[in-house]
């Protein structure tokens, strides 16, 4: 049987491709799911994609992938920077964890240069677009090979 992957997304990310193309990129969240589904056809795995706004919701999600997910694939937006919360859901899972953000966050402004989640990811993708969400799905098919 396939080997599940969930693909959290923290808040404002269900705006992707509609507001600042300049900086996270033209393709949906909807085009994610589908080259992400497209590319764990390839590798073996299945993927389903996940979207909050709610901090809960996502510390919710992370406990439902600990029955049903092999690795996740998080890029908790705003609350990378901010939520212990996630953290220690994250910390409460067994399988892989990569961390994805769209944009370099070193580049940023200060307070995005610290992540909560790295203290738990077994990887960290940053400043390579959305094609960061194919880049972590290829990491976990070796990671879990
Ligand atoms: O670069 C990333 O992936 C971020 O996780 C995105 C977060 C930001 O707070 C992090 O520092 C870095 C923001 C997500 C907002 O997403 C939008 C997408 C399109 C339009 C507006 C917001």
């Amino acid at each position: 049987m396939a080997k599940t992957i969930h693909i959290l997304n923290g808040p404002n990310l269900n705006l992707l491709g509609k507001r600042q193309p300049e900086i996270y990129g033209a393709d949906t969240l909807a085009d994610v799911e589908t080259r992400c589904a497209t590319l764990g056809g390839e590798l073996g795995l299945e993927t389903a994609l996940f979207q909050s706004n709610h901090e809960g919701e996502i510390v919710d999600q992370i406990h439902q992938a600990r029955d049903r997910a092999a690795g996740i694939i998080i890029n908790a937006g705003a609350y990378t920077h901010t939520s212990v919360a996630i953290l220690d859901a994250l910390n409460t899972f067994e399988g892989s964890v990569i961390e994805v953000h769209i944009s370099n966050i070193h580049a940023r402004e200060a307070f995005r240069h610290h992540s909560y989640m790295s203290a738990r990811a077994d990887g960290v993708i940053v400043g390579c677009g959305v094609e960061g969400y194919e880049l972590a799905l290829r990491r976990l098919a070796t990671l879990l090979a």
